[in-house]
């Protein structure tokens, strides 16, 4: 409908003016929030992430797009409830400890929320028991680890063995990625998954809370 393509067209453009006034013109309109987010907001964000992946589109232009989405998102997010009824599910992301890089992360996280999901960022530089104890509080069945550093690589298996060792935790999915890692090293650590960029973690993350 074109309503719904408009507001995903300044989604793609970056246009957080518009994609706001859009929101909420579509509110006041009495369309559903989810609506707004499932036709609207999520296609658009998913043209920008098959952008990304074919290079059409780069790192600056994503932000700007990520900016309009949460623009958008903060007409329709109280709307949504405190539930995860409207949304595919949480997922607790993070940078793992001695790690300070984030920009990645802050891009899955954004695509994430445009795909649908509800994030909580535990931020960076989080050591394994901070995970488990994220996973306890927020009632999650996934998380999601990034590193950057060869270094800090390792400590993704730290969490993981973590969250293995608590029962409460046992059955939690960890998806990892970050740009030295592989899938051959994310099978290594007995990871669920890897995804080598911000769209295919939004696939990932559909495929293992699926
Ligand atoms: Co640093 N850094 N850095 N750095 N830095 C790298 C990573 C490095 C490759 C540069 C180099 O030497 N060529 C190198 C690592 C070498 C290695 O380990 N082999 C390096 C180093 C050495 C360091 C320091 C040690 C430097 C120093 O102090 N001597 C230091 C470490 C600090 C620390 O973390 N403890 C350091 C510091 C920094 C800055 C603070 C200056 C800054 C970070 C700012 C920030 O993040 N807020 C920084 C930056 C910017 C970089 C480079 C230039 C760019 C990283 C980036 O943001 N890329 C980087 C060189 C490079 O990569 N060209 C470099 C863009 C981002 C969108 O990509 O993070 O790969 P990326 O995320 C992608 C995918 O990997 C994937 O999706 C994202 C989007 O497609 N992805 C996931 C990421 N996480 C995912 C999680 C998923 C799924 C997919 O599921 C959960």
């Amino acid at each position: 409908m074109a309503k719904y393509q408009d507001l995903a067209d300044s989604i793609i453009s970056g246009d957080n003016v518009k994609s706001k006034e859009i929101a909420q013109k579509l509110v006041d309109e009495g369309v559903e929030a989810v609506e707004i987010l499932n036709d609207g907001l999520v296609p658009g964000m998913d043209v920008v992430g098959k952008k990304f992946k074919a290079n059409e589109m780069y790192i600056p232009e994503v932000l700007i797009a990520a900016r309009a989405m949460h623009a958008a998102m903060d007409i329709i997010k109280p709307l949504l409830g405190e539930s995860d009824a409207a949304s595919r599910g949480s997922v607790i992301i993070g940078t793992v400890q001695g790690d300070l890089h984030d920009i990645g992360k802050n891009l899955v996280g954004m695509m994430l929320e445009g795909g649908g999901f509800t994030v909580i960022d535990a931020g960076v530089d989080i050591p394994a028991e901070k995970f488990v104890e994220e996973v306890k509080k927020n009632k999650v069945k996934l998380v999601g680890l990034s590193a950057l550093l060869t270094t800090t690589m390792p400590v993704m298996k730290d969490v993981i063995e973590a969250l293995k060792a608590d029962s409460d935790t046992a059955d939690v999915k960890v998806m990892v990625g970050g740009a030295p890692l592989t899938q051959e090293y994310a099978d290594s650590i007995g990871a669920k998954g890897y995804a080598p960029d911000a769209s295919s973690a939004v696939d990932l993350a559909k495929e293992l809370l699926a």
